[in-house]
């Protein structure tokens, strides 16, 4: 059992889920966002804290033995505001880590954007090119980056998720292929922290969709069996909506939307 977890990201959607149910894998849980938190539990701490301010994040990974690192920017965005949280504050948290008193092991809330641009017909493995779909996955291609970077040299084990789409259902019809359930989530993390070495692998988060692009042969040593099948929503998702035409960035791309979405500008 760890210590000290710290889940960063915490007010947001996957850091509710996490909230609410990695409390078994620590005696305590620090829970970081730079919006509300709410009232701390009983097992809680609760710590506000940009990701951009380094001092801040040194204080707040002190101490951890785990870190689930899925504070920042989730979607495409302005520059400025990628860099601040995406990069200086990924920057901020390995540098934390590095220094801390304990060496935490850490889950990085990777993204599927970081291999966007490879076509839907493509099957990849941890061993593919990164071909990121916009500045949100050139971030996340820096998480990375950071994340090896921090093991080769310093020793810190970082799983990297490249998560699909992580929601209560998939939302569309590149969902069936992208979806990641939260049972199938949580029950990755907890893989993540009990195997006995870790290392620094790259792991696709979705569940066992029938219409997946996705191997994770190379983590098999994590012993991560998802459960979910995004196709029993496929009946829910055509009575809804229309498939995307076959040239639309939705139906040619992994990253959907993403691939067609331009820049923003500042
Ligand atoms: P979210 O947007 O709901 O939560 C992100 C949290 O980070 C928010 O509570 C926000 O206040 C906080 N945050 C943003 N910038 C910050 C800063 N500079 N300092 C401190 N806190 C900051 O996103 P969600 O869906 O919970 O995703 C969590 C992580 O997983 C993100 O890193 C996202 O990129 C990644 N991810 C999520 C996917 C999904 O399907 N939900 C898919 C792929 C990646
Ligand atoms: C992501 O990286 C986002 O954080 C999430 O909101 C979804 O857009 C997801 O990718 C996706 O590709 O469906």
């Amino acid at each position: 059992m760890l210590k000290r977890l710290l889940i960063t990201g915490a007010t947001g959607n996957l850091g509710s889920v996490c909230r609410a149910r990695l409390g078994g894998l620590a005696e305590t849980l620090r829970l970081s966002d730079r919006e509300g938190l709410g009232d701390a539990a009983p097992n809680e701490e609760l710590v506000h804290c940009d990701l951009g301010d380094k001092p801040a994040v040194e204080a707040l990974v002190e101490g951890c033995d785990g870190v689930v690192h899925l504070g920042g920017q989730s979607v495409e965005a302005p520059w400025e505001v990628i860099r601040n949280a995406n990069v200086d504050g990924v920057f901020n948290l390995y540098e934390a880590a590095r220094k801390s008193s304990v060496t935490p092991r850490i889950v990085f809330a990777s993204s599927n954007h970081a291999i966007g641009f490879h076509k839907q017909t493509t099957r990849l493995d941890a061993n593919a090119l990164t071909r990121p779909d916009g500045l949100y996955g050139v971030s996340k291609v820096f998480g990375e980056a950071i994340a090896s970077m921090y093991h080769d040299k310093f020793g810190i084990e970082t799983a990297s998720i490249r998560i699909g789409s992580c929601f209560d259902a998939p939302r569309n019809h590149r969902m069936l292929s992208t979806w990641l359930s939260f049972d199938d989530f949580i029950a990755l993390i907890e893989r993540i922290f009990l195997v006995p070495r870790l290392g620094c692998p790259v792991i696709y988060g979705a569940s066992a969709n029938s219409a997946s692009w996705w191997d994770n042969r190379e983590v098999a040593y994590l012993g991560w069996t998802p459960q979910d099948n995004g196709e029993v929503f496929r009946a829910q998702i055509d009575a809804r909506m229309d498939p995307p035409p076959a040239n639309d960035v939705n139906a040619v791309y992994q990253g959907g939307g993403f691939c067609g979405d331009g820049i923003h500008e500042t």
